[in-house]
């Protein structure tokens, strides 16, 4: 029987490149994510220019993360502008910032033209109710693949970002299957408040969907200071 990707048992991430041959990279690549992010060099980073507005959404529960899509957005950094995809997230936070996990991590999938991934980790700490976590939960589906779709409601991705700007970045991967390297990921200093009760609320759909920490090697790892 085929064995489908997961974050236990069988189909769990010691066995994703097993269990097809496309994800050879989950096992043998060598700038995988997420990694502890630690001994950053502190240099003066340009800032995220981020182009976000209020828009309409669709969420659906993949079977590996409750996702959400989009419409127009986009951030510019080195001359480079990526649309934004989606954004998802991930229970704990999958990155490790100087050994500590978050509680839950946004992830917010951008591409540009040239088919470069970008991807803004947004740390999510126990704290107070977040007003757009909670319009999205209010708008969850009630069964996996079924997208829904509020004809009214926005979300504006603007009151997600945390206050300070400041950024880790570092060249990784895909924390999922296939893996695929040459992610550039941009990992937000600031966490930004969730409530238990909305923390619990993920983990009724997802208890764990984080991978496990990979070798960081000898990459470079920027901070902004
Ligand atoms: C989630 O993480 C999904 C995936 C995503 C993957 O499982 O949101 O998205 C889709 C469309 O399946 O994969 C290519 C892609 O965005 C990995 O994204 S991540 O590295 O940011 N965690
Ligand atoms: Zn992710």
């Amino acid at each position: 029987a085929h064995i489908h990707w997961d974050y236990e048992g069988m189909g769990g991430p010691e066995n994703w490149s097993r269990i097809d041959p496309q994800n050879k990279l989950c096992a043998v690549g060598e700038r995988q994510s997420p990694i502890d992010i630690k001994d950053g060099i502190k240099v003066d980073l340009e800032p995220i220019k981020f182009k976000y507005q209020p828009s309409t959404f669709r969420i659906v529960d993949n079977g590996h993360t409750v996702q959400v899509n989009v419409g127009e957005g986009s951030i510019s950094l080195t001359g480079k502008t990526y649309e934004l995809v989606q954004f998802h997230f991930h229970r704990p936070s999958e990155e490790k910032v100087n050994g500590q996990r978050f509680d839950m991590v946004v992830h917010l999938v951008h591409k540009s033209d040239e088919g470069q991934l970008a991807v803004v980790a947004v740390l999510l700490e126990r704290g107070n109710e977040n007003p757009f976590i909670q319009t999205l939960w209010n708008n969850m589906p009630l069964e996996k693949n079924m997208p829904v779709a509020p004809p009214t409601t926005t979300v504006d991705l603007n009151s997600l970002l945390p206050t300070s700007r400041n950024y880790y970045t570092y060249m990784g991967s895909l924390t999922t299957p296939p893996c695929s390297e040459g992610v550039l990921w941009l990992v937000m200093k600031q966490p930004v408040q969730v409530s238990q009760d909305q923390i619990n609320i993920f983990s009724r759909l997802y208890r764990n969907n984080a991978r496990p920490i990979q070798t960081s090697s000898n990459r470079l790892i920027k901070e902004g200071r």
